[in-house]
């Protein structure tokens, strides 16, 4: 089996789980998904990362059927269920995971994302995290609040994360991206974060 480390329980880094074919991979299938863009936040600011959402459409704060321009969501493939299931039975060693939504992130050289909670969607399974490109700080803290105690962890291409049970909940943000080290043979400049997610809908 591969290393494996809990950060905190259910929060589990297996660190360079896609090797670079399957890196190359997901790389093409982001490229081919259509719409990605920065959400305006009710607070007014806008998102420096640029989303693309499949299976449902995320806003702040709740999940839709389809985006602010009425256009359809791009569908969750099959696929991507493969290996969501894949990477919770190799955090995990269970299975039955069944994600319908996937929120897919790109991240320029200035990008980042402040601390928050994933908790729009209904269902507390797992989000399963994969990143593609550069390295970032990736900053995991606590279910209470925004601050201390956090820990900084360097996610790279290729990592798995999976949070579920008690940090599900946690807060979490992108502090910044590391630009400039990604492999050069992946052919991407920046970071793209995939998380896949069961709505609960
Ligand atoms: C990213 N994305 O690197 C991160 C990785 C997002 C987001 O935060 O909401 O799109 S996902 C990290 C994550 C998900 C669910 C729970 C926890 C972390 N956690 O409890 O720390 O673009
Ligand atoms: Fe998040």
């Amino acid at each position: 089996p591969r290393p494996r480390s809990e950060l905190a329980p259910g929060a589990v880094h297996v660190p360079d789980w896609l090797d670079l074919d399957e890196q190359r991979s997901l790389v093409e299938a982001c490229r081919g998904w259509r719409g990605y863009r920065q959400t305006r936040l009710p607070s007014g600011g806008l998102m420096s990362v640029r989303m693309v959402c499949l299976g449902w459409h995320w806003l702040p704060y709740r999940y839709s059927r389809t985006r602010e321009d009425g256009s359809p969501v791009e569908p969750f493939p099959s696929w991507l269920g493969d290996l969501g299931r894949r990477a919770v039975t190799e955090a995990y060693g269970h299975a039955g995971y069944e994600p319908d939504v996937a929120l897919v992130n790109y991240y320029d050289a200035t990008a980042k994302m402040g601390q928050h909670q994933d908790k729009d969607e209904r269902s507390l399974e797992p989000v399963v995290s994969l990143s593609l490109g550069d390295t970032c700080v990736f900053r995991f803290g606590n279910t209470e609040n925004r601050n201390r105690p956090y820990t900084d962890v360097e996610l790279r291409s290729g990592d798995l994360f999976v949070f579920g049970g008690p940090s599900r909940l946690a807060f979490h943000g992108v502090p910044r991206t590391l630009p400039g080290t990604a492999d050069p043979a992946l052919g991407l400049t920046g970071r793209l974060n995939l998380t896949l997610r069961v709505s609960g809908l």
